[in-house]
């Protein structure tokens, strides 16, 4: 008997709540993780030979360091280390929902998607290629309507399915363009036979965050032998950014993050207002 530790992220109303409840409601055990400001609830239960512990976590737009939900959910995920995390993902509102799924993606975190209000944009009369997207991505998608518990087991299976090792696919790294990209190569650089990994955190992530101007990330290094020259080049290249891409670095990988969304929505999501057009 195995177990399971799934941390539920996503943005407010995505369906988090619905999901949790349906998952883990009638079972076992629900307790609480501690926050300040913010806290989690905790389910456990079973699905087929494993127990499954499932934490539900606040919900959050983004995993910048700029609210109390946000921090807390990227240092959950950070110390924890949970084996596995469902991100929610609304159906009817992907384009912002999938922001959060980029900065997962940068973070490493293994990841299955829960494409949740499906019932919504079948209604809708859109039509969504989800599966071509988990091509494109590199993570498996179920399509669930979590106020009504359908899709929970099949999102299950999945969950266990890439915790085994079965799904092999590498989880895709979102492209930032020549400029930002030259920049995350140069501050690696500046990492070589620097050991972080009681970070636990990869190393171009660590990067990028550097280059937005995290702080969170910043303190996190602020011990290092080298960090003088890494805040250095650190500095040179957000001049260097802000110089060619005429916006300051944060917004250039935040632009980045929606350019590589609308890019994927393009291939695989046909709104129905659009349908017209793009069949013509
Ligand atoms: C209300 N499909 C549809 N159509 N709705 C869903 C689904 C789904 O798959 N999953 C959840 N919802 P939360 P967060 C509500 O509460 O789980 C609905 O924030 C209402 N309430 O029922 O709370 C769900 O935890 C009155 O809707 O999300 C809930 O992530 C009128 O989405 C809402 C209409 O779900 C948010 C809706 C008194």
């Amino acid at each position: 008997h195995r177990f399971i530790r799934v941390a539920l992220v996503g943005n407010p109303n995505s369906g988090k709540t619905s999901l949790f409840n349906l998952a883990s409601g009638a079972h076992e055990h629900v307790g609480n993780y501690g926050g300040v400001t913010v806290d989690s609830k905790i389910g456990r239960f079973y699905h087929k030979d494993y127990t499954i512990e499932l934490v539900d976590l606040p919900g959050t737009y983004s995993l910048s360091a700029y609210t109390p939900e946000e921090r807390y959910v990227r240092n959950y995920l950070v110390k924890e280390q949970p084996d596995m995390v469902i991100n929610v993902v609304g159906a009817s509102v992907l384009e912002r929902n999938l922001y959060l799924t980029t900065e997962l993606m940068d973070m490493g975190v293994p990841m299955v998607i829960a494409l949740n209000m499906y019932d919504e944009l079948e209604q809708s009369g859109s039509t969504f290629d989800y599966l071509a997207l988990s091509r494109m991505i590199g993570i498996p998608i179920v399509p669930t309507v979590a106020k009504r518990g359908q899709g929970i087991p099949e999102l299950l299976d999945e969950v266990i399915k890439k915790y085994e090792g079965e799904d092999k696919r590498e989880q895709a790294r979102i492209p930032y363009g020549r400029v930002l990209e030259r920049a995350i190569e140069l501050m690696e650089r500046e990492f070589t036979n620097v050991d972080i990994s009681w970070l636990h955190l990869p190393l171009r992530y660590l990067c990028i965050k550097l280059l937005e101007g995290d702080k969170e990330i910043e303190e996190m290094i602020g011990g290092l032998s080298k960090r003088d020259e890494i805040f250095a080049c650190r500095d040179k290249e957000r001049v260097y950014i802000e110089k060619l891409l005429r916006e300051d670095a944060e917004s250039a990988f935040a632009n980045a993050r929606y350019g590589f969304i609308e890019g994927a929505l393009k291939e695989t999501l046909i709104e129905k207002s659009n349908i017209h057009n793009k069949t013509r």
